[in-house]
Formats: structure tokens, sequence, C-alpha cells
């Protein structure tokens, strides 16, 4: 596949992201859509939004829980990317409208102090993490139906992402018993999905860990000052115009965000 193949692509999913319009997945028509490809399709995604101002403000990691591996019929990890315009402010107004089908997850998120690169050890992921945080990913495909894709087909699609929200509590995850942290998520006020953060990988610290191995496999590094979504703990949750959603994450607080009505 050439780099104009990947253009195309990108511009493809972009355009179906501005119209909120869902498309048929890409192994549709490219059946032999080789993983590095779809990374390569991924990155001319957001190269178009950067040059319409956005900021590159962090990683996110998919597929690292059971229960999302088996809701989507897939069987990696998969990585996308942030960008500043997909923060929703914590307590802040969600607006279904703009968006085709999207779901909320709940997750947990790590600031990195320092640049990260390659192998590395549980114990240089915590020493270059300076906080952990309760984060809720909102997803939403630019495919019909969502469910049935494949892996490259989503990570072309920047894996799926679309907006997230961060808890504004930050704590030092060597404070924390980061792999046995109660996990609760409500809409308006009823537990729909609780975990314990050890879904995350194992361990969610373990997300920055493979993260870093996935960048590395193309030549990338995770660079100082990045956002990193460890995947969700659960299944995600369709949400319905009036929903408040709030995460709960013991030791972390929690965070919310009101679906416009
Ligand atoms: C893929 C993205 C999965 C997570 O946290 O596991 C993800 C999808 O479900 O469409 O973000
Ligand atoms: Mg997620």
């Amino acid at each position: 596949m050439t780099q104009r193949n990947h253009q195309e692509l990108a511009q493809l999913l972009d355009q179906a992201r501005l119209d909120a319009r869902s498309v048929p997945p890409l192994t549709k028509s490219q059946p032999e859509l080789p993983l590095p490809d779809a990374y390569a399709i991924q990155a001319e995604g957001i190269r178009l939004r950067t040059a319409r101002g956005e900021r590159v403000v962090g990683l996110k990691m998919g597929l690292t829980s059971e229960a999302k591996r088996k809701q989507m019929n897939l069987d990696s990890p998969v990585y996308g990317v942030l960008t500043d315009r997909m923060q929703v402010p914590a307590d802040g107004v969600f607006r279904l409208q703009g968006f085709i089908h999207p779901k909320i997850e709940p997750e947990i998120a790590f600031r990195t102090s320092r640049e990260l690169r390659g192998r590395i050890t549980r114990e240089e992921a915590l020493e270059a993490c300076s906080s952990a945080m309760a984060a809720m990913e909102i997803l939403d495909s630019r495919y019909i139906d969502f469910k049935y894709f494949s892996l490259p087909d989503v990570v072309a699609d920047n894996s799926s992402s679309s907006m997230f929200v961060l808890s504004t509590t930050e704590r030092p995850p060597r404070e924390l018993d980061l792999a046995r942290l109660p996990m609760s998520m409500e809409v308006n006020g009823a537990q729909v999905q609780s975990a314990l953060s050890s879904a995350i990988s194992g361990d969610p610290i373990l997300s920055v860990v493979q993260l870093c191995e996935l960048l590395d496999a193309r030549g990338e590094s995770l660079p100082a000052g990045s956002i990193v979504l460890a995947g969700a703990a659960t299944v995600a949750h369709m949400m319905q115009p009036g929903d408040q959603v709030r995460l709960t994450v013991e030791g972390l607080g929690s965070v919310a965000i009101s679906v416009a009505p």
C-alpha cells in the first residue's frame, strides 16, 4: 500500500467522523489490510487533525481487558492517539449530536513525566508516571454497526477513540494498590458496570509497558507529558440524552459527565 492509499483511506474516515456518518469497514474493499498499514492510516488521520489546529496530548490503549476483547471479538491490544479537542472537562456536558453511536467506558489514566521508549519494566513505567487518574473514554466507531470489524479496521479508525474525561484528582501511582482498585460506573445513580482495576492488563500500569512496545515496533516513543488511557475495565455502555454518568475509583475519587438532554 502506498502513502497515497493511506492518505485516501484516512480522508474517508476523517470525513465520516466530521459528517457523523458511518461507512463500511475498510477491509470490505481491502480484505488484506496489514496492521502496519492500518497504523499508517491512523497516523495520516491524526495529521489531518493537527493540520486543522488540534494538538496531540496523549495515547489510548484499547482491548487491554478480557471483557472488551470478548465484546469486540478481537484478540489483541491496540492504541490510538488523543488530541486536546477530544477532552471533555470533568463534570462537563457531552452532546450526542455530531457523533454516530457513542458509548462510554470506565478507565484509568496516567500522566507521564519523562519520555519512555522500547521495552521497559513495570518499575520504569511507574517511575515515569507522575500521576494516575480516574477516566472515562467515549468511543465512537466510524463503521456501520460498530461491532463487526477486524483489528486493522479499528486501528485505522484511531481505535474508535472519540472523547475522554479525566478526574481532577491525580495521585502518584505508587501511593495506590494499582491492581486492586474497585471501579464502579453509575448512570443516574444506578451502577451499570463494575470491576477491579486488575481487569485492565492485569494491572493498569502494564498497559503503559505494552503501549511502549507497540510504539517501538513503529520506531516511536511515548513523549514526556503524555496522557495515557490504560483501556476499559468493562464493556462500554450506551448513553441516553439526560444521563449523568459517573465513575468512582477507590483512591482516585470520581469523575462525571452529563449527556445533554
Ligand atoms: C476498540 C477500542 C477499545 C478499550 O478501552 O478497550 C478501547 C473498540 O471497542 O471499538 O478503547
Ligand atoms: Mg477505551
